[in-house]
């Protein structure tokens, strides 16, 4: 693939460029990989939404009775300190969540703004149109982009105090390490006083969490392999999805839920100029869905350079979505 040389040697990848290295890489490493941001392109979009309302994932139900029984008290530190603020929300998704919250803030007459980032224009788009008929009177700046460019362009826009939404378990798609690292990084880039809201997946019964990642009706493995479906569509390659089979596995000391695409048969797939060799039963990891115990959550807080304010389980205690200040 041609790459973009620009003055002074530069190199700057278009977005296919580096999807297309970083699937050469992973498929060249031992074991296989391919990073799991992939998957949604707009058909892993629909299929992450037809997840989210499976019996078996109870992540997002849990967490949305979590903003619906418990709105008053997310709301509290908010209100008590700030005047007025920012409501800032990394991967907005379709804000179902969120919405709760920010129904309630607009009814307590505070001022503030709700600022969505995510990295597609899309949904953006449909955000800025969409809250304000949900949310009379509020106020909706969408900004498309990149987490931490977007969070400083929202201080270009603004200086008030921030709360930063961070839902979904979606830090459990980062390795522990790597999480770390994007903590800090948020922290570094938000001002004293500012605060995040973060949503974690907690360890439990294992049965349960496998449940979640291979549900009865295939919708878990047709998002896995729509990886190696929009690898063909995109860059070119011949995978026969037929020949690789989803397996989602969990360790519950270490609390890694790990999905992998195993190849049924020794096989040859060609990307572009590439190809690459697969062996019969051979795994490629695709995805971690990190699961936290309380204590390791709080660690992280502590190394991240946070003070935790608060925590919010659901009825079960199966997830919690828990307040830091910086
Ligand atoms: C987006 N993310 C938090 C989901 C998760 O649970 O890791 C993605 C997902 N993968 C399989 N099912 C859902």
């Amino acid at each position: 693939m041609a790459i973009h040389r620009h003055q002074a040697g530069t190199v700057e990848l278009t977005a296919k460029e580096r999807f297309y290295r970083e699937v050469i890489h992973g498929l060249s490493s031992t074991p296989k990989y391919l990073p799991s941001k992939y998957f949604y392109d707009a058909a892993g979009d629909r299929l992450f939404q037809q997840i989210m309302q499976l019996p078996e994932y109870y992540l997002t139900r849990c967490e949305h009775e979590i903003f619906v029984k418990q709105t008053k008290a997310l709301a509290a530190p908010l209100l008590q300190q700030f005047e007025t603020f920012d409501v800032l929300e990394l991967g907005a998704g379709d804000a179902t969540k969120s919405t709760h919250l920010l129904r309630y803030l607009n009814d307590s007459a505070k001022d503030f703004t709700y600022y969505p980032i995510d990295i597609s224009e899309n949904v953006i788009r449909l955000l800025e149109n969409e809250m304000p008929q949900r949310i009379p009177g509020l106020e909706v700046h969408g900004l498309n982009g990149d987490y931490f460019d977007m969070l400083a362009k929202s201080y270009d826009l603004s200086n008030r105090n921030k709360l930063v939404l961070f839902l979904g378990s979606n830090i459990g798609n980062f390795k522990r390490d790597e999480a770390e690292r994007f903590l800090q990084a948020l922290n570094y880039h938000l001002q004293p006083g500012d605060m995040v809201l973060i949503g974690f997946d907690v360890k439990k019964n294992p049965k349960d969490i496998l449940a979640a990642y291979n549900d009865d009706s295939g919708v878990t493995k047709a998002f896995n392999l729509n990886l190696l479906k929009r690898i063909n569509c995109e860059l070119g390659a011949d995978f026969n999805l037929t020949k690789f089979d989803h397996y989602p596995t969990y360790n519950p000391i270490s609390g890694a839920c790990k999905s992998y695409l195993i190849s049924l048969q020794n096989q040859q797939v060609t990307i572009g100029e590439e190809s690459f060799s697969f062996y019969k039963n051979e795994p490629v990891w695709t995805e971690l869905s990190q699961k936290y115990a309380e204590r390791e959550i709080d660690e992280l807080a502590m190394r991240a350079g946070f003070k935790p304010i608060a925590k919010y389980y659901d009825s079960k205690d199966w997830f919690v979505d828990v307040l830091w200040e910086r």
